[in-house]
């Protein structure tokens, strides 16, 4: 699935940019590796749900060309300042700033020109569609980098808005549009909704995590940038210690929410949760 997912982003971007350096600069950070966590999670579920065909590939793709801008302006000097992503030199140390700002723009409206072109061939994908944009916005991800940037938690509450938005939205969005292109069950669907707050959390804690129990070499980003840069983290409210508990928690929640799955074979979607939790990288 991962070599399809790849071909797909690869598709989307030589299909909708002409050769040029914004190409260039698109496909280096599409390229130069990641997780391809969101698109997975899509096709995953998209499959336990129903049955993948072909605009599948291209959706899941659209939601890594989405994750990926946000990484090239995330490390943006007016951000985060980062000089390593995915291992390799941050888009902008290769492009420079005004490129890698418009290779972030052309990746996200990529993305959206591609849901639309998929959407009025296949209306039966215009909710994910939805989905996928608003999780992506002012009330989603975009808007968690806000709340991050302004450093306003002090609690887990707080803590927990943050990456329910700057990570937790596109993670959610990924699942839910599975279960809209599939037409899940209304209560199945719920109880994924909360599986998919909860995964994104879990995800974020477990990089705070790393970003202090890790390296550089392993993670392909620089690390100990939370406490540089007086970052709110699991870590530095709880603790190390604590913020492996609210992982364990976590992770027991979403076990016991998945028990509650009635319309659904959880087999491959637990399986590959297991993968995720206590993650190296
Ligand atoms: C700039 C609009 C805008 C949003 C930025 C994604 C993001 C929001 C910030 C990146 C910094 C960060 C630590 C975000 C938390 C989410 C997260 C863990 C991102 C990294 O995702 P992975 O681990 O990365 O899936 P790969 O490279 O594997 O795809």
């Amino acid at each position: 699935m991962r070599s399809a997912i790849e071909a797909a982003c690869r598709e989307l971007i030589t299909d909708r940019a002409p050769t040029s350096r914004l190409r260039e600069a698109m496909l280096y950070s599409v390229e130069a590796g990641g997780k391809r966590l969101r698109p997975y999670l899509y096709l995953l579920h998209r499959q336990a749900f129903g049955e993948l065909t072909l605009p599948d590939y291209r959706l899941a793709a659209s939601l890594e060309l989405i994750h990926t801008y946000s990484l090239v302006h995330d490390d943006l000097p007016a951000m985060d300042d980062d000089e390593l992503r995915r291992g390799k030199p941050t888009n902008h140390k290769v492009f420079g700033e005004a490129l890698a700002i418009l290779a972030g723009d052309a990746l996200l409206n990529t993305a959206l020109e591609e849901i639309f072109d998929i959407s009025r061939h296949h209306p039966e994908y215009l909710e994910a569609g939805y989905i996928i944009a608003k999780a992506a916005g002012a009330s989603g991800m975009i808007y968690g980098q806000v709340l991050d940037m302004e450093a306003k938690a002090d609690d887990l509450a707080g803590l927990r808005q943050i990456a329910d938005h700057k990570t937790g939205a596109l993670i959610s969005a990924a699942i839910d549009a599975a279960a809209a292109v599939s037409q899940l069950e209304h209560r199945d669907r719920l109880i994924f909704k909360q599986i998919a707050r909860d995964l994104g959390f879990v995800f974020q804690v477990r990089d705070d995590i790393l970003d202090v129990d890790s390296s550089a070499e392993v993670l392909g980003k620089s690390i100990g940038k939370d406490a540089d840069q007086a970052k709110v983290t699991a870590v530095t409210l709880l603790g190390l210690d604590d913020a492996k508990k609210l992982e364990d928690y976590l992770i027991e929640q979403i076990k016991a929410s998945l028990k509650q799955v009635q319309t659904v074979d959880i087999e491959a979607i637990a399986a590959y949760y297991d993968t995720l939790y206590g993650r190296k990288k």
